[in-house]
This record gives C-alpha cells, sequence and structure tokens, in this order.
C-alpha cells in the first residue's frame, strides 16, 4: 500500500554515535549493529485503521523516528517497514457498530493516518504494508510452521502451539500468570475449548458469517494478527532484523507470539535482535485507548490550527520509553517554546553551536533520549536571548548547525 512523502532531512557534517536501546527481551543495554555496509532493518507494528490517529499512536511513531534519524546520524541506511492491520476483530466489529464498509473504514483512516505522520515529519517506511495485501505472505508462514508440527485444528480454526518454541516467552520474560492475564484482555482466547495450551494462539481464523473471508488451503478465512506481523516483517527484512518496535502494550500476547511464530519457521534464529518498546501516554488518569474512548487526536489539534512542530515537541520533552500522561498545559507550553527558538534562530549568531550539535546527538545514540536533547536546545537557545544585553552571539553560523541537527535528529523545523 502507498506510504507517504518524506520530508527533506538534512545531512549532519558530523557523524552521530551508534545507538544503544534498552532491549525488552533481555533487560540490557543493547547496540544493535547491522552488518557490514547492509542497512539497519526496523520493523514498526502500525495502527488498527480507526479511530487514528491518537496522541499514543503519535507518541510511539515519532519514538521510533529518533530511531530512524539517530541511524542515519550514524550513516547507516535503514530499512524500515510498518503494517497497517487492515482487517482484524476490532475493526470489524467497530465498522459493524457505526455501519460503515469495513473497508472504507480502513482506507479513510489510514488516509489521515499518513496525513498526521507526514505533518509530524515522521520518515515513512520504504514498505507500508496491508493485512489484506499480506495475506498470501500469512498463508506461506501457516504452511511452513504447519509442516513444523505447531499448528492443530480446533473446528475451522488452526492454532499455533507456544510450546513448539523453546524460546517462547523469552521476549516478555513474563511468568505465565501474567501471560495469561494479557492474553485474555488483549485479543487472545485462553478459554477457547479444544485448545492444547490457552496461550495457544489463531493464526488463521475460519469463515464466520457476515465477516470478510479469502479463500485458502485451510479453507476460507483469515488471517490471526500475530501471524500478519510475523510474516511481513520476515519477509521484508529477515530474520534477525535489528529492532522490533511498537509500544508496551504489544510486549505480550503480540511480539512474543511474532517471534514464537519466526523462531518456529526458522530454528536458531531470534526474530528480532532488539525489542524496544514505547511508553503508554494517558488522558485522564487512564491509558490513551480507543476502549476507553479518552483520545485527543492529532487531526484535532491540526484543524484547531496548531502548530504539527508544537505537538512534536510537546511529545519529545518525555522519554519514549516513559508513561505519561498528555495535558493541554505543556501543548500550549511547547507553542511558547519554539516562539523563543524561532526567536533565537532568527538572530543567525548564537551561542557556540557545536557543543549543542554534539549533545544532541549523544543524547539520541543513548536510548533515544529526546528530553536530554531538547534540554541541551533550550540551554542554547537561553544563552542565545540572553537577558537583556546578555545576549551570547559568539558564533556566526550557530543558527544553521542548531536548525540542522534539530531537523536531521529531532524532526523539528523552526
Ligand atoms: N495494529 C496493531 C499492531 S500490529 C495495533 O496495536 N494497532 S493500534 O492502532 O492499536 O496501535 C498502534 C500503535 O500505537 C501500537 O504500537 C501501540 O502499541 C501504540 N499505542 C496504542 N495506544 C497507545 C498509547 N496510549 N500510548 C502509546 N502508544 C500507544
Ligand atoms: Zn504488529
Amino acid at each position: 500500500m502507498r506510504s507517504w512523502s518524506a520530508p527533506e532531512v538534512p545531512s549532519l557534517p558530523v557523524t552521530a554515535p551508534p545507538v544503544s536501546l534498552h532491549d525488552t527481551a533481555s533487560g540490557e543495554r543493547i547496540t544493535p549493529t547491522p552488518a557490514d555496509g547492509a542497512p539497519a532493518r526496523l520493523y514498526v507494528c502500525g495502527i488498527t485503521p480507526y479511530d487514528a490517529t491518537h496522541l499514543g499512536h503519535a507518541a510511539t511513531y515519532v519514538g521510533f523516528d529518533l530511531l530512524h534519524r539517530a541511524w542515519r546520524n550514524a550513516g547507516h541506511d535503514v530499512h524500515f517497514v510498518q503494517n497497517v492491520t487492515d482487517v482484524d476483530d476490532p475493526l470489524l466489529e467497530r465498522a459493524t457498530k457505526v455501519k460503515v464498509d469495513w473497508v472504507e473504514l480502513a482506507e479513510r483512516e489510514t488516509e489521515l493516518f499518513r496525513q498526521d505522520m507526514q505533518a509530524l515529519r515522521v520518515l515513512p517506511p520504504q514498505h507500508y504494508v496491508g493485512a489484506v495485501e499480506s495475506i498470501p505472505l500469512a498463508v506461506e508462514l501457516i504452511e511452513v510452521l504447519d509442516k513444523a508440527g505447531a499448528i492443530y485444528r480446533v473446528e475451522t480454526d488452526l492454532y499455533f502451539s507456544v510450546s513448539a518454541d523453546p524460546a517462547f516467552g523469552d521476549e516478555s520474560g513474563y511468568d505465565r500468570d501474567t501471560m495469561l492475564r494479557f492474553f485474555g484482555e488483549r485479543g487472545g482466547d485462553p478459554d477457547r475449548e479444544g485448545k492444547r495450551d490457552p496461550l495457544d494462539c489463531v493464526v488463521w481464523r475460519g469463515e464466520r458469517e457476515g465477516e470478510p473471508s479469502w479463500p485458502s488451503p485451510f479453507g476460507p478465512g483469515r488471517p490471526g494478527w500475530h501471524i500478519e506481523c510475523a510474516a511481513i516483517a520476515r519477509h521484508h527484512l529477515g530474520g534477525a532484523f535489528e529492532v522490533q518496535g511498537g509500544g508496551s502494550d504489544l510486549v505480550f500476547p503480540h511480539h512474543e507470539m511474532c517471534a514464537g511464530h519466526a523462531q518456529v519457521a526458522e530454528p536458531g534464529t531470534p526474530f528480532a535482535q532488539v525489542y524496544s518498546h514505547a511508553g503508554m501516554v494517558g488522558y485522564d488518569g487512564e491509558k490513551m485507548s480507543k476502549s476507553r474512548g479518552n483520545l485527543v487526536f492529532v487531526s484535532a489539534l491540526r484543524n484547531s490550527d496548531i502548530d504539527p512542530m508544537a505537538i512534536r515537541l510537546a511529545l519529545l520533552r518525555h522519554h519514549f520509553r516513559a508513561d505519561w500522561e498528555w495535558t493541554d498545559a505543556e501543548l500550549f507550553d511547547a507553542v511558547d517554546d519554539l516562539a523563543r527558538w524561532r526567536k533565537a534562530v532568527a538572530l543567525g549568531a548564537g551561542a557556540e553551536a557545536a557543543p549543542v550539535v554534539t549533545e544532541v546527538l549523544a543524547a539520541l545514540a543513548d536510548d533515544l533520549d529526546a528530553p536530554r536533547a531538547v534540554a541541551a536546545v533550550d540551554a542554547w537557545v537561553g544563552a542565545t536571548l540572553g537577558t537583556e544585553g546578555l545576549a551570547d552571539t559568539t558564533d556566526a553560523d550557530a543558527a544553521a548547525a542548531v536548525l540542522a541537527v534539530l531537523d536531521a535528529a529531532l524532526g523539528l523545523t523552526l
């Protein structure tokens, strides 16, 4: 499916340091390093296209955009893939509820998402892939898993045996009770009769009346959620790609099941080298989520003339792995901050730029520490504007250097 347009990104005169990330699976810092000359490979789970794009989505995608940019600034080509879950239970349920054709709903919301990402200057994936168009890939992967003895049938549905992956559980590190709880809360069916293990997940859902279905060697139906991302990521990126990303609500079951599918298909090769998870953005005391309906939409803010760069700056003031609450006050602070920043760069000359460039790049290479990078820019702006009569303008070309790093590393244009 069509991606969105790439913004122009300046290249920097200095090379950024290698990027280290907190890995959910090991709990450690890892610096995923692409093979010589090979691109750094990134898969970020995309939206299920309804109620998009809320600020929780935006925070997650801006977070991984920092990784995309940090890798580019460190001299890597980046191969970035993202899916759109354009057929799945929650999308179909919403379409039925609001009496809209599910295809129309998915297309409309995906288009809105593209526009929001473009406005926020998120670099597009090279492959932006729908679940529907990837059904042949899912079918192919299910056949491989079946040959490995990891698939069984319950009525017209096919299930994946989690016991087939000796490394099952390593991605999340959760104990069985926690897995069972999250599985039930996040789209799983632990109580379905006929399953060998309550944690086994559906990979092919046999046709149901009133639901879309596609032909397959296993009978008509549609793919399960996890097989979709496993198949797309493996096809476009291969095994042991550098980083699997998404929000922390995907740690289990989604990323664990994806890893399980991939690791049974290719024993001994991990799905990804690093599993990186963004924190959850809340609003009114709870996680911002479609099911709770406590959503603030990027498009609504844009329609009320909020500068998308102020939205981006408000997001960047929080570490991408932190859980935090969205407030309007912080958005309006970001609007004021941008005005000050613009005043500082309009001077042309300013406080010395080289240290702030170094600090911004170092902060982002350090597990994408955007708040630290933004603080360095704040300090430079403070020194450049100074208090009356004390402005520091010792560097004649400071503004150009600061503008370049703001754009290349943080995705902010002033
Ligand atoms: N289509 C699947 C992934 S394959 C999905 O989870 N879609 S989603 O629309 O529900 O979420 C899209 C992305 O936004 C996921 O990475 C999810 O983890 C993230 N996300 C959802 N809600 C929040 C939130 N409140 N804060 C931060 N990230 C969120
Ligand atoms: Zn996914």
